[in-house]
């Protein structure tokens, strides 16, 4: 065994138990009630992610890559997302929160009994660098975003806290020009990258301006007063359907209050900070305002060109500061505040141009519908991103306070359907130069 073989495992260990401490703490922080319970339509209850996060692991690590005999085969079938739509899950016959936490800590036992034995550093493809591990690990902390996202839908006395974010040293607006020009976009190098991200390829990016911060409350509201949920000159066909079917007037938790609006986190009402991204916008709400405000959304490519382009050198960073894993100061990640930090909070994670949190903070529509990269290979199975390809799901980039660090990084791709804003989800705009 090499010590970097040795490293890599202790580094593995170390993030699986700090990601099992997170989807603790979510399901721990509430009662067997509103595990149980449907929150929404949108969402699973709490109690199927948690058993979900289980299975999958037992699927990867203890049966493919430990080549174990299954635990409980009979419950595959239930926790298949694909078998059972969201809305379904809370009919069916889940295990129970204490058999899914009995559940979960069985495989997690197996799992690192594998993780002691396996060959992680290579052989099949699966294992190199640990990358199952990795994809494991991804997994249950975009699960815990989930749960985040599940528990911002609760209705009832508060049961998360978290420090607040930091302020902002001063506040960061306009727009920066990224000049014309060849980048590279993907990556064939970052170990635990998933499929879609791959491979690295170049691309042709005209100059454009972006926005160094996102749309903020303050200038949401101004779009809001300025009667732009009544005017379909800003929405597009699609949006402006959306738009009245659904009667949206405002972000989702937002309510009047007197002249302003007050929004509901997490079961605490206060007034709506005018400093912090807008959160909680569908993709027509964003490209709605982008067209009010003479902008629009960025492409995928633009992003990350914006996030990961060093002008320098020329070369792709890993996250817009540099290659350095984020740290507390870089990026508001890990759901160490349960709210966006408002727009210059963050200067130590600024790019070179001085575009400042895009990692972080809110998940960012672009206009770019979600595809495969030329050259994209389904890996290691065509339901993590393949079957999701095509005009339905846009991307959205960057991370929210919600996402974990491991599962955050400039070539990161979301995807989800245009209507949806129960995710932390903003915006920011370019315009072409
Ligand atoms: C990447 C957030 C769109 O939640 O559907 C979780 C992540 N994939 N389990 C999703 C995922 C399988 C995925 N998103
Ligand atoms: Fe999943």
């Amino acid at each position: 065994m090499t010590i970097e073989t040795d490293r890599l495992r202790e580094r593995v260990a170390a993030e699986l138990l700090r990601t099992r401490d997170r989807t603790a703490l979510l399901t721990e922080a509430v009662d067997d009630g509103d595990l149980i319970r449907q929150h929404s339509p949108l969402m699973s209850p709490l109690v199927w992610d948690l058993a979900h996060v289980g299975s999958q692991e037992e699927l990867w690590l203890v049966r493919d890559v430990g080549g174990r005999d299954p635990l409980r085969p009979d419950i595959d079938e239930l926790y298949d997302a694909f078998k059972h739509a969201r809305r379904d899950r809370v009919a069916l016959p889940l295990l129970t929160p204490a058999e899914a936490r009995r559940y979960v800590a069985e495989v997690r036992d197996k799992a690192l009994d594998v993780l002691d034995r396996a060959r992680i550093d290579g052989g099949r493809r699966l294992v190199t660098d640990g990358f199952a591990f990795g994809m494991i690990i991804q997994h249950e902390q975009q699960h815990a975003e989930t749960m985040l996202a599940t528990h911002q839908l609760r209705v009832g006395a508060p049961v998360l806290t978290a420090p607040e974010p930091p302020a902002a040293p001063s506040f960061v607006g306009g727009e920066v020009l990224v000049p014309g020009g060849p980048f590279t976009m993907g990556t064939d190098t970052e170990p635990w990258a998933l499929d879609n991200e791959r491979p690295a390829h170049q691309v042709q990016v005209p100059a454009f301006h972006i926005d160094r911060a996102a749309v903020t409350n303050a200038e949401y509201a101004a779009f809001i007063d300025a009667g732009g949920y009544d005017d379909p000159r800003w929405w597009s066909a699609a949006g402006w359907e959306h738009r009245q079917t659904a009667g949206l007037v405002a972000p989702a938790h937002w309510q009047r209050d007197g002249d302003g609006w007050v929004a509901t986190t997490f079961g605490r009402t206060a007034p709506v900070v005018r400093e912090e991204p807008v959160v909680h916008v569908c993709f027509w709400e964003a490209e709605a305002y982008a067209k009010w405000a003479g902008k629009r959304l960025p492409t995928e490519a633009e992003w990350e060109k914006a996030a990961r382009w060093d002008p320098a050198t020329g070369r792709s960073r890993r996250f817009p500061w540099g290659d350095e894993t984020p740290e507390p100061r870089h990026a508001n990640l890990g759901q160490q505040h349960l709210r966006p930090a408002p727009a210059g909070a963050y200067p130590a994670g600024a790019s070179p141009l001085g575009v400042h949190q895009l990692i972080g903070d809110v998940w960012e529509w672009t206009s770019s519908d979600f595809h495969g990269y030329p050259g994209f290979s389904a890996f290691p199975y065509r339901e993590y991103s393949e079957v999701f390809f095509g005009p339905d799901y846009k991307v959205l980039r960057g991370g929210s306070f919600g996402t974990d660090h491991n599962a955050a990084r400039g070539t990161f791709r979301n995807w989800d359907y245009p209507i949806r804003r129960q995710i932390f989800s903003g915006f920011r705009l370019a315009r072409t130069a």
